[in-house]
């Protein structure tokens, strides 16, 4: 080591000295427990229970978003950073708690603020948490679980507390049919099929009872033992007044608890399925009404006799009048 370098060393250590001294002494951030900050020496700050912030200066009081907690609270920016928290900026302060919607749907009640710094979006002062519930999808009509809060703010449809999404079925809609959860069949005012029920023709359905039913695919139609009516086809009313509708009629205008029966579709037997007919054949719902009742006969019967004894009696006269 020449002697010019040792000059020059003692030299910086002289210089350096007492700027580090300096350093102790000139007022910096320091962050108490309570999130205030002062601008003060290290020795003081320690004295007064305070932890130095390095060279920053106090960056005045605003909100502060705790990042493991999500609340809010009041702290100088330099301390709100000091204890790994998010300052939200100069002005701001904390809010009461509203709720919170994430992306997953799901919501928790936050300041709005904090919520925004967590990813999620505040619903409003006021606003709060539903519960978690099926929410039906306006667009598709699919059924996702979301809280209420946030399955409003979707633009979406809540089913109600206690309501979970089930497996797709078929739903009849004015005809057509779609696979869709049953909830949300019902709230696009669709009628839902059975559990499983696949899509097919959406029509109306005659029972065995003769009661019918709209909206019935033609498999679950078939399923029940009841009969079909068509693609498209709906329950008509009972305009004759016989309790049974029109759509599942044997003998429209006449009461089909005396005419109405079932014949077999080739010999027209008498029958109640197609197991009474010959083999080929059905057994097809049938209306005797076409065949005359007992007065019906009566009137008949006169009438041919009037007709008879007028040309008896005409006969008679003409010959008369040629015999005269
Ligand atoms: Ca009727
Ligand atoms: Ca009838």
């Amino acid at each position: 080591m020449t002697i010019s370098t040792r000059t020059f060393i003692v030299v910086l250590v002289l210089a350096v000295a007492p700027a580090r001294v300096a350093l102790s002494q000139i007022p910096y951030a320091c962050c108490f427990p309570d999130d205030t900050c002062q601008d003060i020496d290290s020795a003081t700050c320690a004295a007064d229970g305070g932890i130095m912030q390095g060279l920053a200066l106090c960056g005045g009081t605003e909100a502060c978003c705790g990042s493991t907690i999500g609340a809010c609270y009041i702290a100088d920016r330099v301390c709100c950073l000091a204890n790994g928290d998010t300052p939200q900026g100069p002005g701001t302060a904390c809010s009461a708690p509203e709720a919170c919607c994430f992306g997953n749907n799901t919501c928790q009640m936050l300041d709005p603020l904090c919520c925004v710094d967590q990813g999620g979006t505040p619903q409003g002062p006021g606003s709060t948490c539903g519960g978690m519930e099926a929410c039906c999808d306006s667009g598709n009509s699919s059924c996702y679980m979301a809280d209420r809060t946030c399955c409003l703010a979707n633009g979406d449809t809540p089913n109600g507390p206690g309501s979970v999404c089930t497996a797709t079925a078929a739903c009849c809609l004015s005809g057509t049919c779609e696979v869709l959860d049953p909830l949300c069949c019902l709230v696009r005012g669709g009628v839902p099929q059975a559990p499983g029920t696949t899509c097919g023709e959406c029509g109306s359905c005659c029972l065995a009872d003769k009661d019918c039913l709209d909206d019935i695919v033609n498999g679950t139609c078939a399923a029940v033992g009841g009969s079909f009516n068509g693609e498209g086809s709906i329950c008509l009313g009972d305009s004759d007044g016989d309790g049974i509708d029109d759509q599942c009629e044997n003998c429209i205008g006449v009461d089909d608890a005396i005419f109405g029966t079932f014949v077999c579709s080739e010999t027209g037997l008498v029958c109640e399925t197609d197991a009474d007919c010959a083999p080929g054949e059905t057994c097809k719902k049938a209306c005797l009404g076409k065949i005359p009742t007992v007065s019906e006969w009566g009137l008949i019967v006169l009438s041919l006799l009037l007709l008879t004894a007028g040309k008896i009696y005409f006969g008679y006269h003409r010959r008369r009048l040629v015999g005269a």
